[in-house]
Formats: structure tokens, C-alpha cells, sequence
């Protein structure tokens, strides 16, 4: 009983041990089983891919000795695109050109086989294929041809659509219209504003372009502006003259034009009783011309006047030095003359003048041609009244 048991007992042990014998040796012999599935590698799932004939990557399954791929715009393989069926060992696939593919998302797996039979097909990954670039940016910020005042200013655009996202943006600012030498690069940027960089006063070319995700990078667009932080220098008063007395109660006031980058410029003047300008009775800004009539009569007064000029880019001058003139409206009413009559002949070589007062005028001035320009031969004499004798005799004539 004990030999038969331990007989029994040695069949049982011999039978196990030849069967795990079989089963590591076909584990250790490759080819006696069917293979893994494969890990894909790239493209990366979900990644953006610009190339339509992209090269399919993953890793080598250990007993393969062919691989089947698929391609599909379609998620359940239903229509591929690409059926690569036995490409051999290889563990990566080049769609060919005459399979490019079309702007689309797609699917893609690998299984692996041997002589045993087909593996398991890999998970699906996703790829979109995306040639196209986006559209160029809409610069919003500066205008085309703006003068700013700031040193550092404020680049900004419109996001472009696109289907692969993120969009980066990159800004340049050149002085060179070449953009050779950028004195501002904002590098590839996920923003739709860029704040540039410190720039000198100059004239400036700027650059903005948007790349999508899969690498497709647009056209330009392009503008230039000016930095201008200088103002323009204080108007020079051309008239009135200093001082001038006048009747004249909307008077027009003359300036010399400022010369400046930023043009146009344009002026404020100010009009005031008070030569300190506390309180302007005319008060205009943003004139577009070197004059200005005033437009509300002036009450009889010394009135001040200045002007300062504005560049394009809101650079603010100094006021000119300021000038005065005398409203003075009672003074220049014209006397009414009364003798001799109007047209009268005469044989007095020395006529005496006759004019009805003006009231509150001191003197008068009488002034005496033989032509309507008072140009030939005058005669000019002064009298506090109202007439005026000549001293000189008047040849015969008109
Ligand atoms: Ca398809
Ligand atoms: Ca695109
Ligand atoms: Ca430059
Ligand atoms: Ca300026």
C-alpha cells in the first residue's frame, strides 16, 4: 500500500511537472502565442497635426511579426482611410500620398499578429489633420498711423477661429520697415494683448501673426505708429500787434503754425480780461487753423490773449507769451462832416474843415488828398475841435 501509493504518487508528480514543462517552454518559445496589444506613441492622442501624410508611431509588441493599421474619420473603423493590412515588422506607419489625408479629425489603431494569429487592436487614438493657417490678426490697437504718447504702449487684436486650438500670437515692433531688427518681440503668446516693451520716440512697423496648434502659422498684418513724447513748442502771436486799440469787437487773432511729427496740430487760445487768465471769456481748444475770429462781441476793455498748440499725440504745449489789445469801440466812430458840402468848389486855397462832435472824443485827425486813397499830396492835421483850417495853401484841383 505505501510502495502503490508512493508509485501513485510519483505518476501524479511526473504528470504535473511535464505539464508545466509544456506551458513554459510555449511561454518561453515566441511565436506559440497570439500577440499583445500594442501601446501607441504618436501623434498623441488628441493631438493637432499639420502634416497629411503623418507618420504613425508606436511601440513593438515582443513575438510580432506584422502589424495592421487603421485610419478612420469615422470612430468605428467602418470606412478607413487608411487599411494597411501586413505592413511587417516595423513598429511606425508613413501614411502614403496617395492616402493624404483631407482637414479632418481621425482615428487611428495597430494591432499585431504572428503565425499564431491577430492581436487585440490598440485603444483608438485621435489625430486632427490641419493645414490650414489661421487668418491674419485684425490689429485693434494702435490705429494704422497713430501718434501716441506712450512709451510702452498697449498692442492689441482680435482672436482668430480656428480648429486648432490654442492660437498663440506674436508681436514684432521694428523701426526698420524690414523688421531685420526688432526692437520688440513678444515671442509666441496664448493673449490677444502685448504690452510692448520700452521704445525711443520714433516711427515704428509692427507685425502681428497668429499659429494654430498644429503649427500653421498666418499672414501678417501690419501697421505702423509713432511714439511722440515731445510737445510742440509755444505758438508765436503774429497779430493783432501788442497793444493795438481797436473798434473792432469780434477781432480775428493770427498765430504762426507749430511744425511737429504728430499732425495735425492744433491749437487753444484763450481770450481774458484778466492777464492772468483766471477766468477766459473765450475759451477754445482743438482749433485746426493758425486764426480765430472771436465770434461774441468784446466789451470795451484791455483784453489778453494767448494760444498753445496740441500735437496728434495729445503732447500739450506751453502757452505763448500773451499779447493785449485795447476794445475800444467809442473812440472810432466816425465824425460827420459838414462843411465844405460834399463836392463844393471853392476858390479858398486854405478851406476850413467842419465835423460834428463824437462824444468822448479828445482830438481829431483830418487828413487832406487829391486822391481817394489819400496817398498824393496829403495834407494831415490834428484839432481837439470840431474844425480844422489848413495852414498850407491847396493848388487848384479835386
Ligand atoms: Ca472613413
Ligand atoms: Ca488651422
Ligand atoms: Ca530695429
Ligand atoms: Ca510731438
Amino acid at each position: 500500500m505505501i510502495e502503490l501509493h508512493k508509485k501513485c504518487g510519483f505518476a501524479a508528480a511526473s504528470a504535473f511537472l511535464a505539464l508545466v514543462l509544456l506551458i513554459t517552454f510555449a511561454n518561453f518559445t515566441q511565436g506559440q502565442v497570439v500577440p499583445g496589444q500594442p501601446t501607441l506613441v504618436s501623434p498623441d492622442n488628441n493631438e493637432n497635426i499639420s502634416d497629411n501624410t503623418p507618420n504613425l508611431d508606436w511601440d513593438s509588441v515582443i513575438g510580432a511579426n506584422n502589424y495592421d493599421v487603421q485610419v478612420d474619420n469615422d470612430f468605428d473603423f467602418s470606412s478607413p482611410e487608411v487599411n494597411a493590412d501586413n505592413i511587417g515588422t516595423d513598429d511606425n506607419y508613413q501614411v502614403l500620398d496617395e492616402n493624404a489625408l483631407s482637414d479632418g479629425v481621425y482615428y487611428w489603431h495597430v494591432r499585431a499578429e504572428n503565425e499564431n494569429g491577430i492581436g487585440s487592436w490598440s485603444e483608438n487614438w485621435i489625430f486632427r489633420v490641419d493645414t490650414l493657417a489661421p487668418t491674419a490678426p485684425t490689429i485693434t490697437a494702435p490705429a494704422s498711423g497713430e501718434n501716441l504718447s506712450d512709451n510702452t504702449p498697449d498692442i492689441t487684436w482680435s482672436a482668430v477661429s480656428e480648429n486648432s486650438s490654442p492660437v498663440l500670437y506674436r508681436v514684432w515692433i521694428d523701426n526698420n520697415s524690414d523688421f531685420s531688427s526688432p526692437e520688440n518681440d513678444s515671442g509666441w503668446i496664448n493673449a490677444l494683448t502685448y504690452t510692448s516693451g520700452y521704445l525711443q520716440d520714433n516711427l515704428y512697423y509692427l507685425r502681428v501673426a497668429a499659429k494654430d496648434n498644429a503649427g500653421n502659422q498666418g499672414e501678417n498684418s501690419e501697421r505702423t505708429f509713432r511714439i511722440d513724447t515731445l510737445s510742440p513748442v509755444a505758438p508765436t502771436l503774429v497779430s493783432p500787434d501788442d497793444g493795438t486799440r481797436t473798434a473792432d469787437s469780434t477781432p480775428a487773432l493770427n498765430w504762426n503754425t507749430v511744425s511737429d511729427n504728430s499732425l495735425p496740430v492744433i491749437y487753444d487760445l484763450q481770450v481774458d480780461d484778466d492777464s492772468g487768465f483766471s477766468s477766459p471769456t473765450v475759451n477754445v481748444s482743438g482749433l485746426t487753423s493758425n486764426s480765430y475770429t472771436i465770434t461774441s462781441s468784446l466789451a470795451d476793455s484791455t483784453w489778453y490773449w494767448h494760444v498753445r498748440a496740441r500735437d496728434n499725440a495729445g503732447n500739450v504745449g506751453s502757452w505763448s507769451s500773451s499779447r493785449s489789445f485795447i476794445m475800444d469801440t467809442a473812440a472810432q466812430a466816425a465824425p460827420a462832416l459838414t462843411a465844405p458840402a460834399n463836392g463844393a468848389i471853392t476858390n479858398d486855397s486854405t478851406p476850413t474843415f467842419d465835423w460834428e462832435p463824437v462824444s468822448g472824443a479828445a482830438s481829431y485827425t483830418l487828413q487832406c488828398s487829391i486822391d481817394s486813397g489819400f496817398t498824393q499830396n496829403l495834407t494831415t492835421g490834428s484839432s481837439t475841435t470840431t474844425d480844422y483850417t489848413l495852414a498850407t495853401t491847396l493848388a487848384d484841383g479835386t
